[in-house]
């Protein structure tokens, strides 16, 4: 029986990695990017390579297909290949290589009873435009033409002007949304992003829950002076204000194991050094595994920024960019990659997502699971992030053994 080949997995993460590398360091593959684009052409290229038929839709999302014996759903994986600025060649690219994997050796074990469908998401970061998870929202109708129109990145360029730019065709984003119903299960394989399963000593993560993200701008708005000529008592320094609440960000976020919240960017204007800074604009992102929570934590955010602002005389705005519940996957398939680890004799264990995912939308429409796969040190999002090709390897035995498993009857 043929099994993963960690060595051809290298081989295509070293092709993603000539594509779209940052000067500044690691990799800015955008969403509706030239080097995205690039890297979805690689990928059908490979599945071609395997006899898979291959096809990218109208807002950017890429497929291949391997026929089965009988007319059934697909049995289907896949993760993304756009990354954050300046992040590293892992996260969502070796969830694709896995995905094309899969497809090399079901197809070199000639197929299965169910079709299977490999999927190579558009823009599952939300580094650009601010939400995340574009491609896998038009694929299951919760984003329309409408939100590529509406998302606009720091340049002011739409998504959806962005799409065309790289010959899509956002004007019929309708078209690109999916049936369900010809999906039976979709798994996608990703880096942990974390650093449970190198704590914990085991092989392979098989996720239960995805965390939610709420993720909101905030606008200071106090007055630019004149650093030398404005005596502290007459400033409405916005900088200070926007410090003292990234403070109680970090201090509400501690009260709760599960609970994160994060200030990741900072615009600073005019940004001169001797000037008093008169407006500040940061992005903050709140997760839990638990709604309620993520969703309390940011409320009580926001009156921390309304407090502050106030008693410094500072205006303030908040533009909620992206919100997205906690989603529990389904347990039929839980089980079966559980099952299906065990065959291989893999050690794994059940966990949580902190980071979002575009199976977190799917599961929303079709039996959906994760295998979480270590990354080196939990380091991602980062020119340092890493993982081995022979763990994304077991990864792939796993999800074949479980499309086999799946294939022969098991229930999902
Ligand atoms: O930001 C995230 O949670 C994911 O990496 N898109
Ligand atoms: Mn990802
Ligand atoms: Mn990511």
């Amino acid at each position: 029986m043929t099994k993963a080949d960690p060595a051809r997995i290298a081989r295509h993460l070293d092709e993603l990695g000539a594509i779209g590398a940052d000067p500044a360091g690691g990799f800015s593959r955008m969403v509706y990017s030239q080097t995205e684009r690039q890297a979805h052409r690689r990928f059908r290229d490979w599945l071609e390579e395997y006899g898979l038929t291959t096809s990218t839709d109208a807002v950017g999302n890429s497929f291949g297909v391997l026929p089965g014996s009988e007319d059934l759903p697909a049995l289907a994986s896949g993760s993304h290949l756009d990354s954050v600025y300046q992040g590293g060649n892992f996260d969502g690219a070796a969830g694709v290589v896995a995905a094309v994997e899969i497809a090399r050796v079901l197809a070199a074990g000639g197929g299965l009873r169910h079709p299977l469908k490999i999927i190579a998401f558009a823009g599952e970061e939300g580094a650009r435009f601010g939400a995340p998870c574009i491609g896998s929202r038009l694929l299951t109708g919760a984003f329309t033409e409408d939100t590529l129109r509406q998302l606009a990145d720091r340049d002011r360029i739409t998504a959806w002007s962005a799409a065309r730019e790289v010959g899509l065709h956002p004007e019929d984003a309708t078209e690109a949304r999916w049936d369900p119903a010809d999906i039976a299960c979709f798994v996608e394989v990703h880096i942990e992003q974390g650093r449970v399963l190198e704590a914990r000593g085991r092989q392979l993560g098989v996720v239960h829950t995805i965390g939610g993200s709420t993720r909101v701008e905030l606008t200071f708005e106090g007055r630019a002076d004149h650093s030398g000529a404005t005596p502290m008592w007459l400033r409405r320094d916005a900088l200070v204000a926007a410090a003292e609440f990234i403070t109680a960000v970090e201090r509400r976020a501690q009260r709760h194991a599960t609970t994160v919240a994060t200030v990741g960017t900072l615009q600073v204007q005019p940004g001169s050094l001797t000037t008093v800074p008169g407006r500040v604009v940061l992005g903050l992102d709140v997760r839990d595994i638990d709604s309620e929570r993520q969703r309390e934590l940011t409320e009580s955010l926001l009156d921390d920024a309304l407090r502050i602002a106030s008693g410094r005389e500072i205006h303030i705005t908040a533009r909620q960019l992206s919100d997205q519940s906690p989603i529990v996957l389904h347990g039929t398939v839980q089980n079966v990659l559980a099952a299906a680890a065990t065959r291989q004799g893999y050690s794994f264990i059940s966990m949580a997502s902190g980071a979002s995912h575009d199976a977190g939308h799917v599961a929303k429409q079709i039996p959906t699971g994760m295998v979480f796969v270590p990354c080196r040190d939990g380091i991602s999002h980062s020119p340092e992030e890493h993982a081995e090709p022979a763990h994304i390897a077991q990864a792939v035995d796993v999800v074949v053994d479980a499309f086999r498993d799946i294939d022969a009857g098991a229930e999902v």
